[in-house]
């Protein structure tokens, strides 16, 4: 029975992926950080809490010393490193925390590698924002990088630490370039899922309006579920090396309101411009989403499109789900759950 490690299994990927190990046999440990109450929810839903396969660990990326107990304890074949504070808005403003987590976070796990066990693989959880203000499009592994926020230059280091450890200690370290990926799993304050969940919550009379920020950037929106599949098959490759994971199509966030509008039932309209711009209830005549400057960030990234042709090569992966479906399949799961 292989052995996998997932470092921030309690979030989006990490459940995801962790029911996908179990299903092809794994054993499967995941870390959680020391919190005061659990935040397990995402596992309980997807019945992987109560996997007998499954083993829920605490331990923190940025501790080395517990990071090599960790190690000894499980003694994996595989490692995924999904840890991360991964809210790009909250890296600005807790740059060193970002830093310290998301960059330092990725060494320290390498360190723990390098000294228990270098046989064992390794896969980096990069990221499109690295592309930033991107230099190309669509966006490929031979794209420039141009990162445009704390955390995107905190993921460039561990991108280039994972390389490196590939180069220099001759490590199974694989970086995934992961386009945006979203799913019902979503945590709350990403774009799609604040969409989603602040209409429904409206669609239901819970909620009188939706405020947004910066609703002209474009981004490459795939399925979580669809995503760790492609970070299983990048593991199961004779030589370790990096991927773009998208779908090849980018849409606005005036889009994706759009869609769920549009799935919700709502008879809608776009009126004004710039910080005045509204999605107005037609049948009301009261605005459904307004823009808040609030939620501008200090640094932008506008256009985001992958190109994942190699990884359709050479791991034969493909995404599945359409951005409609996606969006539906939100949808559905806000409504039921509110
Ligand atoms: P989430 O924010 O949902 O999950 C991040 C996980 O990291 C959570 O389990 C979180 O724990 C954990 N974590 C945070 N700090 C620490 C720490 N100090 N020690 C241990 N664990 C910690 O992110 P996603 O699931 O969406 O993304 C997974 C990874 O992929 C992240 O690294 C992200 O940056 C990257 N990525 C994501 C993309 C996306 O579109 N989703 C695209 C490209 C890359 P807690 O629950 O306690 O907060
Ligand atoms: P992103 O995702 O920054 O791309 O990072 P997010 O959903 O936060 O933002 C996408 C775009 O929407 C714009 N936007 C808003 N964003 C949020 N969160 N809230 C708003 O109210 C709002 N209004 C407009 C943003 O300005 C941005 O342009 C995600 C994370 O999962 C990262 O960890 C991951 O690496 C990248 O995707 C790929």
């Amino acid at each position: 029975m292989k052995k996998a490690l997932i470092t921030g299994v309690t979030g989006q990927d990490g459940s995801y992926l962790a029911k996908f190990l179990l299903n092809k046999g794994y054993k499967v440990y995941g870390t959680r950080r020391r919190t005061s109450t659990p935040n397990t929810w995402r596992l309980r839903y997807l019945g992987v809490l109560n996997n007998k396969n499954f083993e829920l660990l605490v331990s923190d990326v940025t501790d080395l010393g517990d990071s090599i107990r960790l190690l000894e304890n499980c003694d994996p074949d595989e490692i995924y490193n999904l840890a991360a504070q991964s809210f790009v808005s909250t890296s600005f403003y807790q740059p060193k925390l970002t830093a310290e987590i998301t960059g330092l976070g990725t060494l320290t796990i390498l360190e723990a590698i390098r000294n228990f066990n270098k046989n064992i693989k390794f896969y980096q959880a990069s990221s499109s924002e690295m592309f930033g203000k991107v230099k190309e499009i669509p966006q490929n592994e031979n794209t420039k990088f141009y990162p445009r926020s704390p955390y995107a230059v905190s993921k460039l280091f561990a991108h280039w630490t994972a390389i490196n450890y590939r180069e220099s200690f001759d490590i199974f370290t694989t970086c995934g370039i992961l386009f945006n990926h979203e799913s019902p799993l979503r945590g709350e304050e990403f774009v799609t899922k604040k969409i989603t969940k602040g209409l429904a919550r409206i669609k239901m009379g819970k909620q009188e309006v939706l405020t947004l920020g910066n609703i002209y950037s474009r981004r490459d929106w795939g399925h979580a579920k669809d995503y760790v599949e492609a970070m299983w098959r990048m593991l199961q490759v004779e030589t370790p090396d990096d991927y773009v994971i998208a779908t090849g199509r980018t849409e606005n966030i005036k889009t994706f309101v759009d869609l769920t509008c549009k799935k919700l039932g709502f008879d809608f309209s776009w009126v004004g411009e710039g910080k005045n711009e509204e999605c107005i209830n037609v049948k009301t005549g009261k605005p459904l989403v307004k823009i808040n400057e609030a939620f501008f960030r200090p640094n932008e990234v506008d256009l985001l499109i992958g190109d994942s042709s190699k990884a359709e090569e050479k791991l034969n992966w493909k995404t599945k789900s359409t951005l409609e479906e996606l969006c539906c399949e939100m949808v559905d799961f806000d409504l039921k759950n509110l």
